[in-house]
């Protein structure tokens, strides 16, 4: 079954000023839409046509040799993507509650430690890829980074919340400064879809 391009869960211009209609325009209406194009001609008249989107991401070593990279590179960019439009909202950033509130103080020493380290690791990311706070498999909270289209759910993990930290996420509205991208993510943050997520 053919793939198609979630819409966004906000109006375009609903992020301003943090991230602007302009950049969703291009990252969602481009970047993601051109991922999701991308796979849906690699499965096409494939028995991976039949395959979810996490399957698809988990099991491309199973897929013809020639395709494999391609088709790990076009599915977990659009189940990244898909995952990281849900994770901001236009008024996120108030910080998390109940469950995972008490596990990011366990785990991280407080939401301020938390946003700390994860913004450590989103900005010190060399290149593209994506940073991620997940709950692994053993249970245990973690900030993870992935190169490029890397995606936790091939190590089992769950994945609570993430920041895109290719430069397309960022460049119209910052252009390299991927510190002051990450201080407004603080602001778009959806930590009920991380509750949602780590419940
Ligand atoms: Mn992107």
């Amino acid at each position: 079954m053919a793939f198609t391009l979630p819409e966004l869960p906000y109006a375009k211009d609903a992020l301003a000023p943090h991230i602007s209609a302009e950049t969703l325009e291009y990252h969602h209406g481009k970047h993601h839409n051109t991922y999701v194009t991308n796979l849906n001609n690699l499965i096409d008249g494939t028995p991976m046509a039949e395959w979810s989107l996490e399957e698809l991401v988990t099991r491309s070593g199973e897929a013809p040799a020639d395709k494999r990279a391609g088709l790990f590179n076009n599915a977990a960019q659009h189940f990244n993507h898909s995952f990281y439009w849900k994770s901001l909202r236009p008024a996120g950033g108030s910080g998390p509650e109940g469950a995972l509130a008490a596990a990011i103080d366990s785990t991280f020493g407080g939401v301020d430690a938390f946003k700390e380290q994860f913004t450590k690791t989103a900005v010190t990311h060399f290149g593209s890829g994506w940073a991620w706070l997940v709950k692994e498999s053993g249970g245990a909270l973690a900030i993870v980074g992935t190169h490029d289209a890397g995606c936790p759910i091939t190590d089992g993990a769950t994945p609570l919340l993430t920041c895109d930290v290719w430069e397309h996420a960022y460049y119209i509205d910052y252009r390299n400064a991927r510190p002051a991208y990450l201080e407004n993510f603080w602001a778009l943050a959806n930590w009920d879809f991380a509750a949602d997520n780590f419940a």
